[in-house]
């Protein structure tokens, strides 16, 4: 038996990735959109915008996300594919409908393509939480960008591009450190 488990040390200038992003509430976005660079960056992916590593897509906001990321994902020129988006509410259930069509949108381009599409889209309740998650305390654009590493680096496993990151694979399971259960 395989394991497969996607790594962060595969070489990095093989990958290709998009990077789409919501203008609307951009104070969140922009902080998101540094966080993820931050993070391939320093994973040895260039992400300079005059490259050839990375795609960035700016678009009105977060409804509009899916749509270019399932149009991005077609092309099967990415990797992977991160999504960015900050969704506050309001006093009106307009959050509620562009958050759920965000989300069900970001799914099912990945769903339809077989390309990981990455939900960075935070929905929160204040402007104060975007901005806590968004740089603050922390980045979680930073963890959005390791995921697309991780999915990138898995799918490409999975398609038998790369090696499977499974040191004992080869081992009967009899050998195997930690028994495998199956059932
Ligand atoms: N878009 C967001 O990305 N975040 C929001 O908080 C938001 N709110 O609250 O309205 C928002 N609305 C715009 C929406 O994404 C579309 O761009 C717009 O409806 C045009 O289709």
């Amino acid at each position: 038996m395989t394991i497969f488990e996607g790594t962060f040390t595969q070489d990095p200038s093989a990958l290709r990735f998009a990077i789409v992003i919501g203008r609307f509430n951009d104070l969140v976005t922009d902080k998101l959109l540094s966080g993820c660079q931050d993070c391939l960056k320093r994973h040895g992916v260039d992400v300079n915008p005059q490259g050839t590593q990375v795609d960035y897509v700016w678009v009105p906001g977060s409804f509009e996300v899916p749509l270019v990321a399932r149009q991005l994902a077609l092309s099967q020129r990415y990797d992977a594919i991160i999504c960015l988006g900050a969704i506050i509410r309001g006093h009106t259930p307009h959050f509620d409908y562009v958050a759920a069509e965000a989300a069900k949108g970001i799914a099912a381009a990945g769903f339809q393509t077989g390309t990981p599409v990455v939900f960075g889209i935070l929905t929160t309740d204040t402007m104060q939480q975007a901005l806590e998650r968004a740089g603050i305390k922390s980045n979680l654009g930073w963890n959005y960008a390791l995921n697309a590493l991780e999915m990138a680096s898995l799918m490409g496993q999975l398609q038998g591009q790369i090696p499977a990151n499974n040191s004992q694979a080869s081992l009967p399971a009899s050998q195997l450190k930690e028994p495998m259960i199956s059932e």
